[in-house]
């Protein structure tokens, strides 16, 4: 039986990241697929939730929120929250920035698409930047360290999504490129994000992208 249950909306959204980075690490796991008008608006689940929202993520008896909460259980739980506190610290770092760029990237969509994307285009090279310098610093190809971890796995995840936005952005960010070039090809990751159950499930909520 699969260890872990993921409920979440049928989309991509915030699950992105915690799927990549389960199939990176060859883990199997459980969908529970809530449909937003009738289970959601409907339904108790809401108020089950600690903050009244999604995704849920189970393993075992522990239920947990807050989507980073997720990704850094998995890390400690899979080897992917480096090798000492040290690192483990300079990927806490690197995924506050990655959630940085998730929240101005979900405003984007949800709030100013038709508004505010030409601005969001002229911006985005200065936040790519960052990400690009510090991965040039590290000849192991990772955000910190030697190994994989999950900030790693919520960088690719966005990246994968600004492709979508708009193809050519990471084109003057050579390291930040082959990080998504190197990372979408690990055999596991390449497989899932070759399958139907990743291209078929939309990126965002509101349908655009
Ligand atoms: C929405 O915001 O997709 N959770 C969301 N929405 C429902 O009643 N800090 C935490 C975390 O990192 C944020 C959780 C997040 O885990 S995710 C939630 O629970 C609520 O608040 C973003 C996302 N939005 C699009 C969406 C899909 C289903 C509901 C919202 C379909 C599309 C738009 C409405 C219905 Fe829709």
């Amino acid at each position: 039986m699969a260890p872990y249950t993921i409920t979440y909306f049928a989309v991509r959204g915030r699950c992105g990241a915690m799927r990549i980075m389960l199939a990176d690490q060859g883990q199997e796991w459980k969908e529970v697929v809530i449909n937003y008008e009738n289970d959601w608006m409907k339904g108790d689940l809401k108020a089950t939730c600690v903050f009244g929202q999604l995704p849920k993520l189970q393993d075992g008896d522990l239920e947990l929120f807050q989507s980073n909460a997720i990704l850094r259980h998995l890390g400690r739980t899979h080897g992917a929250y480096g090798s000492n506190n040290k690192e483990a610290s300079l990927i806490d770092m690197m995924n506050d920035g990655v959630e940085d760029l998730r929240l101005k990237y979900g405003k984007l969509i949800y709030q100013e698409y038709d508004t505010g994307k030409d601005q969001y285009l002229k911006d985005l090279p200065d936040h790519l930047s960052k990400f690009d310098a510090y991965l040039a610093k590290n000849k192991a190809g990772f955000l910190v360290g030697d190994k994989v971890s999950f900030a790693d796995y919520s960088l690719l995840e966005v990246m994968l999504n600004h492709q979508v936005l708009c193809a050519t952005c990471l084109d003057s960010f050579p390291a930040l490129k082959a990080f998504v070039a190197k990372m979408s090809a690990r055999p596991k990751l390449k497989a899932f994000l070759d399958s139907d159950d990743w291209k078929k499930t939309p990126i965002n909520g509101n349908g655009k992208q």
